[in-house]
């Protein structure tokens, strides 16, 4: 039986040009949860795909967009050097690199699974001689560890060090927003190489100007300061409020609401090339009846998908 694919699109059709590369990492095991079945996420976000509706809010049609669903990776739980090289293998090997480049959608998995994408998209890129990208993280947390409990580097509040580890990026072109759980090491660890980072607070309103409006100006900003025109994205779910998406391990109060999320990535997308984007931390077990967790994920997706599309119109 085929499995189903994310809104319907095509399975692995490599016949066609698209601009999507969809595909899922079911793998929650570097993970400090001890609550949250983040691998059955993938699988989880396909099935419920098919009951939303097939337009954005900006009226596109979803099932124009030119996007391929590649299916999942295959995770070998106990064996993460292998698991490792697979998804290096979608990246670098499955995708089929044919211009205009598609740009990889991963839905994890716990926030780990964002590394391996991102070095070896870095890899890829660099192979092809395109230009450096920044990374732009939406969470609640700075995942800024350098190792978990002095021991452990590969792991899902690491990733964002590991990443500000990859030749081409720095922790100069990086950001990552909606903090508001942060440990007292990853914030020296934070300061030490002068991470660019925004608390959930600073999006408040303030008087009579907007925190928000003031804020996205504040990240656009700190990426063309550094010369970065293109960006990956990087949404933990958590960075969106512990009560409007509690399906997470880690819910966390003070965080965005959904429409506060979208009209920054709409603002964001507009001023940069979007190289590749990942939906993590989503734990169906943890959600509530009505799946509020995960089709706030899937909304995200289409709608950033929208959002790239209409550059192109
Ligand atoms: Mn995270």
């Amino acid at each position: 039986m085929i499995p189903a694919t994310f809104y319907d699109f095509p399975f692995g059709d490599l016949e066609k040009s698209f601009r999507f590369a969809i595909f899922g990492i079911p793998w929650d095991g570097n993970s400090t949860n001890v609550i949250g079945n983040t691998r059955n996420a993938p699988r989880e976000l396909r099935n419920l795909s098919s009951f939303l509706g097939r337009s954005t809010e900006k009226g596109d049609n979803i099932m124009e967009f030119k996007a391929v669903d590649f299916g999942d990776v295959s995770v070998y739980t106990s064996l993460p050097d292998l698991t490792r090289e697979r998804i290096t293998l979608m990246i670098k090997e499955f995708i089929p690199w044919k211009k205009p480049y598609p740009i990889p959608i991963m839905i994890g998995g716990d926030h780990y699974c964002s590394f391996p994408v991102i070095k070896a998209l870095d890899e890829k890129r660099s192979e092809l001689k395109q230009e450096k990208f920044g990374v732009l993280i939406f969470d609640a947390h700075l995942d800024y560890y350098d190792k978990w409990l002095d021991v452990e580097k590969d792991f899902h509040c690491t990733v964002s060090k590991r990443i500000s580890d990859l030749p081409n990026i720095t922790a100069e072109n990086m950001a990552i927003v909606g903090v508001r759980d942060m440990d007292t090491i990853e914030v020296e660890e934070a300061k030490k190489d002068k991470l660019f980072y925004i608390p959930s607070y600073k999006f408040s309103p303030k008087g009579a100007s907007s925190g928000l409006s003031e804020q996205v100006e504040n990240i656009i900003n700190h990426f063309q300061k550094h010369g970065i025109s293109n960006l990956y994205i990087s949404i933990d779910i958590d960075c969106i409020d512990g009560s409007l998406a509690p399906g997470t391990p880690y819910a966390i109060p003070g965080g965005f609401k959904y429409r506060e999320l979208w009209f920054m990535l709409q603002k964001i997308i507009k001023k940069f090339e979007i190289v590749g984007l990942d939906v993590v931390e989503v734990a169906p077990d943890l959600d509530t009846a009505s799946k509020v967790t995960q089709i706030t994920a899937i909304k995200l997706i289409t709608e950033i998908m929208g959002f790239i599309t209409q550059k192109s119109k």
